[in-house]
């Protein structure tokens, strides 16, 4: 398999997120990326290759082109507005809400970042936009790889991406790094794509990335919006919309799921995955189902690691898989290389 590895994550170095009313440490932190590299180095899985060149228009077909100029020059309007703000992240205060406009956009700064990000837990810093870039690149590069006939490919990359929507950020999430992949394949030949999210949290972004879509199936298993982020969108009766009816299945979970659980909404999701007869599959690969996990509320163990990815594999697909949550940093390399292992070894 082989691994794209974003080497210029750490750019993306969050100091705090909003958290009930206080700042607290950011959760989405550089080593959870450099544990699993670290893994799977010892472990001798994978060959490490660097991403290509960044490929603007690939990402202005996922991404409004007015939210890639702001997420490039929000860093240096942040510090034109104050050069004390140098020394701190980006985070929104004013959001635009129910009867409020959304149609203008303020000259105000950070009138602008409320237009463009949903949460206040997403710290923007001076990196970030880099990083985002580069980790758009692993996913795309990887898409790429397995065009050219590679059997799997696995974008190591953070920040994640699965939440950021085509003219959104937050979640942790910038870029769409999973919706950028499954572009590529459409755009290289694959008539059919599936997207399998398996992170804790719905993947938001994508979801509405596709929602009108039949072209790309997304799929995801996560816990019920109900108790869980992101709360307002990811429930069971959001199947698409016009030409992507049919085309957008979610499996909410209760909090407590635990292995066997989960495997039963896997099978699920495997069959629907069959009957589309995609020609490429997309993983949206979170271990922040694993049992420690201290943001998260399943019950996934080590070893259910290693089934998944057996599990990933029967699916005999074209695979891409792009790293997105997991916040258990002790345990992250050896979850993560337990799936890609066990994906290589079925
Ligand atoms: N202090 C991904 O897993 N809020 N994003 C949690 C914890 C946001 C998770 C609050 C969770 C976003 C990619
Ligand atoms: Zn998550």
């Amino acid at each position: 398999m082989l691994i794209v590895y974003n080497e210029a994550h750490p750019r993306h170095q969050g100091s705090v997120e909003m958290f009930r009313g206080a700042l607290v440490p950011s959760v989405e932190v550089p080593a959870r990326v450099e544990r699993v590299r670290e893994e799977l180095l010892r472990r001798g899985t994978g060959r490490f290759v660097a991403p290509g060149a960044t490929d603007m228009a690939l990402l202005s077909r996922v991404h409004d082109p007015r939210y890639l100029a702001f997420l490039r020059q929000a860093w240096n309007e942040w510090v034109a507005l104050d050069p004390v703000n140098a020394g701190s992240d980006v985070l929104p205060s004013y959001w635009p809400i129910k009867a409020f406009r959304r149609d203008v956009e303020p000259q105000s700064f950070v009138a602008r970042l409320g237009l463009y990000a949903f949460d206040a837990g997403t710290p923007l810093t001076a990196g970030s936009w880099d990083a985002s870039r580069e980790g758009a690149n692993c996913a795309i590069t990887a898409a790429r790889q397995v065009l050219a006939g590679e059997s799997a490919a696995f974008a190591l990359t953070r920040p994640p991406g699965h939440h950021a929507g085509r003219d959104y950020f937050g979640g942790y999430c910038f870029l769409n790094n999973a919706a950028l992949a499954a572009q590529a394949l459409r755009d290289g030949g694959a008539q059919r794509v599936a997207i399998l999210d398996i992170d804790y949290h719905h993947g938001n972004g994508t979801q509405t990335i596709f929602y009108d879509r039949s072209d790309v199936l997304f799929v995801s298993l996560h816990a019920d919006p109900y108790t869980d982020y992101p709360y307002y969108i990811g429930y069971a009766d959001e199947a698409g919309s016009g030409p992507g009816r049919g085309f957008n299945f979610n499996l909410p979970l209760p909090r407590g799921t635990d292995g066997p659980c989960w495997r039963q909404a896997f099978q699920a999701a495997a069959t629907r995955i069959r009957a589309f007869r995609a020609d490429a599959l997309v993983v949206s690969l979170g271990v922040d189902t694993y049992e420690r996990d201290p943001i998260s509320g399943f019950r996934l163990t080590t070893a259910d690691f290693s089934r998944i990815g057996g599990a990933l594999a029967g699916l005999a697909l074209p695979t891409v898989l792009v790293f997105e949550g997991g916040y258990a940093v002790e345990d992250i390399g050896v979850n993560t290389a337990n799936v890609l292992d066990g994906f290589l070894q079925r």
